[in-house]
């Protein structure tokens, strides 16, 4: 079994997230496509709709975002992304026991959400944006850095590494001493070594096998690969043909000891989680 020295407990503004078995955090998107003429709360309430039935599968985190990160993707003014997260957070948090992940990289935004009931600030920029850091200090939130080079638009022009998984581990290191230099302790921090950000295949399929080497830095590990091309290129999948090659990667993950898994498909994802726990906790 996979020892890590991270804390059990992370504190997440008014709730707690148990660490000391794996966690499920299910993606919650609140992009309008395909609400746009359903009226003013319509999605609204289907993010909380999906949000209650992730919950009830077993996630303990939801993870709200309202800016696709995909290449290529329109990007969102601050006031438009405020206006699709806002009444979601504050909705969820009214309605529901869980904690709310916010995936945003926008000061405004980050700053609202914490006023509004959010318990994790969820940054694949790991708060590079101008006044990103001090807006995350302010608020006192936990908040997971991700590793990513560039921007989405351009991340996958050709990327290169000498050795991948020591140069997301020194990138980590780093940001989060700056980080705890401007005023977020080490223990508000989770790490995250952002597959499919700035990586071909074989950088994440060689970053997921050396994935226990994240643990010298420390803190609890979140990884993100639900669906994601890396599956898609593996096997030859379409997105909607991922749900195997997901669950493979997410036992895996945990199996080398990551302690939150971002994941869509939440019910298939707890049983998984549930059972590699069951077998660790026996003599
Ligand atoms: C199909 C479905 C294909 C989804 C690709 C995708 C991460 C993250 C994203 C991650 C953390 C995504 C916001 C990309 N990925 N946050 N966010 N870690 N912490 N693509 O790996 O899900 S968005």
């Amino acid at each position: 079994m996979i020892e890590t020295l991270s804390p059990t407990r992370l504190s997440c503004g008014s709730r707690v997230l148990d660490l000391s078995r794996p966690q499920v955090m299910g993606i919650l998107n609140v992009t309008p496509d395909s609400f746009s003429d359903g009226g003013r709360y319509a999605l609204r309430d289907a993010a909380l709709r999906h949000a209650e039935s992730m919950l009830a599968a077993g996630a303990a985190l939801v993870d709200v975002g309202g800016e696709s990160t995909r290449p290529g993707a329109r990007t969102v003014s601050p006031t438009e992304e405020l206006e699709r997260v806002a009444p979601v957070v504050e909705a969820i948090a009214r309605e529901l026991d869980v904690i709310i992940s916010v995936d945003t990289s926008t000061p405004a935004v980050i700053r609202e959400v914490a006023r509004l009931g959010a318990g994790l600030i969820n940054d694949v920029r790991s708060l590079r944006r101008d006044g990103a850091l001090d807006a995350a200090v302010d608020t006192g939130l936990p908040v997971c850095l991700m590793h990513m080079r560039g921007e989405p638009g351009d991340m996958q022009d050709d990327p290169h590494y000498e050795n991948v998984t020591d140069e997301v581990c020194i990138f980590l290191e780093r940001r989060m001493a700056e980080c705890v230099a401007a005023g977020i302790a080490a223990q508000r921090i989770v790490l995250d070594p952002g597959f499919g950000f700035a990586k071909t295949l074989e950088h994440n399929l060689s970053l997921f096998r050396h994935l226990e080497q994240l643990h010298r830095l420390g803190r609890p590990l979140l990884v993100g690969v639900s669906r994601k091309s890396m599956i898609g290129k593996a096997l030859g999948r379409e997105v909607g043909e991922r749900l195997y090659g997901s669950l493979a990667l997410a036992a895996l993950a945990v199996t080398k000891g990551a302690q939150i898994v971002r994941v869509h498909d939440v019910a298939e994802t707890v049983d998984v989680v549930r059972m590699i726990a069951a077998v660790n906790a026996a003599e």
